[in-house]
């Protein structure tokens, strides 16, 4: 079975070929605005035009709330999807493929869960990227709840005196630890404004960068430690851009050793690393 897989995210898009469980061709372009499913459609199928002849089926894993109806954005300074946005059937009409689609984190969540030791029964993967996304595995099932919101676990409220999040509400994960706001904090505290990958290399050097790493590493740590006090998760998955970045991992499973011993969880790194979305996108054909 050969699949494209198409991971679409708030800052990228990812496409590849999956045979045999391994990814074996991969592009990536920035995302285009969401103007119209049919045009977002197009620009991705531009992409993939090499490919399409020779796949049985696509995957898709996108960042927003899947539904029957098609894709919304519970956070749109993420990613805003015009209503309606039904690009699983747009897809499908344009290529006469089968498409299955899966929120990002969700999709990611069922890959690694695959990949882990047998005796884990519940997990969560949570990706620190654009947004904080989640994906929930419970008795070996991903769980999505009978709207498909499950997992988004970014939109955990925290601190209420925090950061209005774009999703309506105050002190969300997402407006404390994500991309986003890691780059919003640094932009508030640097006068000539430096980019996160930059923000990471200075961090050993700089208490300023460092102080903002935490502060985001510190709320993925509460969210690790919320999701073992409500599901008793066996493990936490991580992955993302940010979640992936040097030392970022490290600074969590400290984070969460000074909080009390119930909640300790132990966090890992996805072994489908910063493509875990998009493998996941094909492993929606792998029950
Ligand atoms: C947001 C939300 C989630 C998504 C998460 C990570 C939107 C558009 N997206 O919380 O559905 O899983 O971001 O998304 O509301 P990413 O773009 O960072 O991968
Ligand atoms: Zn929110």
């Amino acid at each position: 079975m050969r699949t494209l897989a198409i991971d679409i995210g708030g800052t990228k898009i990812a496409l590849g070929i999956v045979e045999n469980d391994e990814l074996i061709e991969r592009v990536q372009i920035p995302t285009p605005q969401a103007e119209s499913a049919d045009q977002f459609a197009q620009a991705i199928l531009a992409s993939a035009a090499q490919w399409l002849a020779n796949v049985d089926n696509i995957g898709v894993s996108t960042t927003g709330l899947v539904t029957k109806e098609g894709i919304s954005a519970i956070n749109p300074d993420t990613l805003a999807f015009p209503s309606p946005f039904p690009l699983g059937q747009v897809l499908e009409t344009l290529t006469n493929k089968p498409v299955s689609m899966l929120n990002d984190a969700q999709a990611a969540s069922w890959y690694e869960f695959i990949k882990l030791d047998t005796a884990v029964k519940n997990m969560a993967f949570i990706t620190v990227s654009t947004g904080v996304g989640g994906g929930i595995i419970i008795g070996g099932k991903l769980h999505s709840g009978q709207s498909g919101l499950a997992g988004h676990v970014g939109h955990i409220s925290i601190d209420s005196q925090g950061p209005i999040c774009g999703c309506g509400q105050t002190g969300c994960v997402e407006a404390i630890a994500s991309g986003t706001a890691i780059k919003k904090a640094s932009d508030a505290e640097f006068t000539s404004p430096i980019n996160n990958i930059e923000l990471f290399e200075q961090a050993d050097v700089n208490p300023k960068a460092e102080t903002i790493i935490l502060r985001s590493a510190d709320a993925i740590a509460t969210l690790c430690c919320t999701l073992k006090a409500t599901l008793d998760l066996d493990v936490v998955v991580l992955g993302g851009g940010v979640g992936l970045a040097r030392g970022y991992l490290d600074r969590v499973k400290i984070a969460i050793q000074s909080r009390p011993d119930a909640f300790q969880v132990p966090v890992i790194e996805a072994v489908g690393n910063y493509d875990a979305c998009l493998l996941g996108a094909a492993y929606q054909f792998k029950e």
